[in-house]
């Protein structure tokens, strides 16, 4: 068996599974391999040099950890500027938040040759390369510069957007280009594979299993979606513990007499969150039975402070939460609860579990995990509702939850009364399917999927 090389922008500890789902079902894989995790070590060095950080080797188990640190000089343009302001907001469809400052690209290439050269030292002639996300699309390019051979994959977390938008990164072509240093792409969806599909132009064949070959600047790529899926066993182990038993206790209690909405992400533009407060604002004004009973509670996770669009959303969201809560709260009854901070992993399923319904309303997702952990969560005998964007990748899926247009909020909220009026065999049979939807594609099927496809080509 080769050894597996996973390479992300931050690792997260394989042993622990207060990370989540990807990190454990990574961690096994890296675990049965006896595999090497790359990545950046979370460390800005203040006065560092540009291109240069120290590598600090740890091991977990059979796993080797390799972290490497960052001058304040390289994070602000490759982790703050290229990824985060630029990346991100255009592969989100977003490209009025994006900041196209030329210095960024510098940054996010310097990093990439630099975590390139210092993987390179560490590499076997036989491993199996699986890089990870928007940080680091260049990667293989920088790697087959250095003259390494080996099998090289890339999974996008983030959606593709179509070609026009995609054309707003300025350096798209180089970008794209880079890819084909890779011996297989995944993404998340079928839309993300037609979008890269359109921009290349060049697929020679496709076949009914959804593998997509593409030939291109001299090279052959393979192409798939590969849905992310959670680990469903791993997520309802943790609902039988005692702090997911005492989270749903205690909200029960507290609200006995009241309908729970919730809502669950980081604190990021993508996730339409003021949309879902305006919604939340139509339900109560258009289906007044529900004043003094349904509560939205939205968790928004503090995610990115430093970069300015975030800022700014946080401002918005907190004067609409505000104004909400100011027009309809009474002395025993506030319509919302916005929490910035985050809650304790083990927590969450006892969370969602109390939650009549759960607003996952992402203008755009790769995929949302959330949604799928709310789906574990649920008590199959009175399951809640999930009303689900159309606009995150969980939607091709997904297609027994409620599906809405997050902009559109008068049907937003149509729908969230939808749902909480839903009768229980329908709430039953919805949570059914969905169950299994989410069991038979969960995060070790996806893993699997990725690795066969990579070790096939
Ligand atoms: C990217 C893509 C894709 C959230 N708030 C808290 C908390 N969370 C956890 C959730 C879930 C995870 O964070 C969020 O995952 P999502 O998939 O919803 O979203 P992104 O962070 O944007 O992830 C996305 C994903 O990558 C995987 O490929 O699905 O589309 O954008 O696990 O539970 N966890 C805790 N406290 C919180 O307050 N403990």
């Amino acid at each position: 068996m080769s050894r597996l090389v996973v390479v992300s922008n931050r690792l997260a500890d394989p042993r622990k599974t207060a990370s989540g789902g990807l990190a454990v079902a990574l961690g096994q894989a890296l675990q049965a391999s006896g595999g090497l995790w790359f990545g950046w070590s979370g460390k800005v060095v203040e006065d560092g040099t540009p291109g240069e950080g120290d590598v600090h080797l740890q091991t977990a188990g059979p796993v080797q950890l390799a972290t490497v640190d960052l001058s304040r000089e390289d994070h602000d343009s490759y982790y703050l500027g290229y990824s985060n302001g630029v990346l991100w907001p255009v592969f989100h469809y977003r490209l009025d938040l994006a900041d196209f400052d030329a210095g960024f690209i510098g940054g996010y290439r310097r990093v990439n040759q630099m975590f390139a050269h210092k993987l390179a030292a560490l590499l076997r002639p036989d491993d199996v390369i699986w890089v990870h996300d928007y940080h680091l699309i260049p990667l293989a390019a920088e790697l087959r510069n250095m003259g390494c051979q080996q099998r090289m994959g890339f999974f996008l977390h983030i959606p593709l957007p179509p070609p026009l938008i995609l054309a707003a990164v300025p350096e798209h072509e180089w970008l794209m280009r880079s890819l084909f240093a890779y011996d297989l792409v995944g993404f998340q969806s079928e839309a993300d594979v037609a979008h890269f599909s359109r921009y290349v132009g060049t697929e020679t064949s496709a076949d009914i299993l959804g593998e997509h070959e593409f030939r291109a600047f001299g090279k052959t790529l393979q192409v798939q979606a590969f849905p992310i899926g959670i680990d469903v066993d791993e997520f309802t182990a943790l609902g039988r513990g005692q702090e997911a038993i005492d989270m749903y206790e205690q909200m029960r209690d507290e609200y006995s007499r009241r309908r729970l909405l919730l809502g669950v992400e980081r604190m990021d533009y993508s996730k339409g969150l003021p949309q879902r407060i305006k919604a939340f604002r139509q339900l109560l004004q258009n289906y007044p039975e529900n004043l003094g009973s349904a509560t939205l509670i939205q968790i928004a996770a503090p995610s990115r402070e430093s970069v300015d669009a975030y800022a700014a959303l946080r401002q918005e969201l907190e004067s609409l939460c505000g104004s909400v809560n100011g027009d309809f709260g009474e002395l025993d009854w506030m319509p919302v609860r916005y929490i910035h901070r985050s809650v304790a992993r083990k927590r969450l399923p006892g969370l969602y579990r109390a939650a009549s319904v759960a607003l996952v309303t992402p203008l755009r997702d790769g995929m949302n995990l959330v949604a799928k952990e709310f789906i574990a969560a649920q008590d199959p005998e009175d399951p809640g509702v999930l009303v689900l964007s159309r606009f995150a990748g969980a939607a091709e899926q997904m297609r027994d939850a409620l599906l809405v247009n997050p902009y559109d909020t008068t049907r937003t909220a149509e729908t969230m009364q939808r749902a909480l009026q839903m009768p229980l065999e329908e709430r039953q049979r919805r949570h059914r399917a969905l169950l299994q939807q989410i069991r038979e594609q969960d995060v070790h099927w996806w893993r699997q999927r990725f690795l066969n496809a990579l070790n096939a080509v």
